[in-house]
């Protein structure tokens, strides 16, 4: 099983391509965030599904009332985007508007050191959401394992966990697994090497030997 997930933060539509091409073999999903999207246009998820084939993740962290985020999802979801991530701190109603529509990802805790300031404040509520709202997974922070273990003992069971902060941000892959991750997103540690494919091939053995 896969658990890698590529975050593909690049502008140029030609270089995501590439880097999604050479990495394939080791990625569960690749993970589109505003960067790409701005750079490249909506039409490269659909390009990026065909080249590598694997899930497509859009990275909005939608936030706005639901009918723009139902707005705004309904053509990511039309563009063939497989899941869509969406902050949970605006309500059910937003999130449910997404659901609706598809497979959602609700950011739970953050990776970044400003997540404590407001979002890990609120966390128990986040998850309690999840636990209402039943997503495909939420956003946990690699930065901080034990934050992991926290969100896993309060979770659902069946609601995947995605950890970003993997590398460039300092955490570690093997061990945001064994704290009871699913998948771990990686960008800059892949997309900025010398060598993608066999950075992404390192990550996949690292989590294959962590189960
Ligand atoms: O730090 P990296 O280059 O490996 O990229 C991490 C990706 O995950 C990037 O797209 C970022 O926007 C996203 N992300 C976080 O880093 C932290 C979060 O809490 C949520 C998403």
């Amino acid at each position: 099983m896969k658990r890698l997930v590529l975050a593909l933060d690049v502008y140029e539509r030609e270089r995501a391509l590439e880097i999604a091409r050479e990495t394939s073999d080791y990625l569960w999903a690749i993970k589109v965030n505003w960067p790409l999207i701005l750079g490249a246009g909506l039409d490269v998820i659909k390009e990026l599904k065909e080249t590598a084939n694997v899930p497509l993740i859009a990275d909005l962290k939608l936030a706005d009332i639901p009918n723009t985020n139902r707005l705004i999802a309904g053509k990511v979801f039309e563009a063939g985007a497989d899941y869509v991530i969406v902050h949970g701190f605006t309500g059910r109603d937003s999130v449910n508007a997404v659901k609706e529509l598809g497979e959602v990802i609700i950011v739970v805790e953050m990776s970044h050191p400003g997540a404590e300031e407001f979002i890990q404040p609120v966390a128990d509520g986040l998850i309690k959401l999840a636990n209402d709202v039943r997503p495909f997974g939420v956003i946990a922070p690699a930065t901080r394992p034990e934050r992991i273990s926290y969100i896993r003992s309060k979770l659902r069971d069946g609601i995947k966990i995605l950890t970003p902060g993997v590398g460039a941000q300092g955490g570690s892959a093997k061990k945001a697994l064994e704290a009871g991750a699913d998948y771990v997103i990686v960008g800059r540690s892949i997309y900025e090497s010398k060598n993608p494919r066999e950075k992404a091939r390192k990550f996949h053995e690292e989590l294959m030997g962590a189960i």
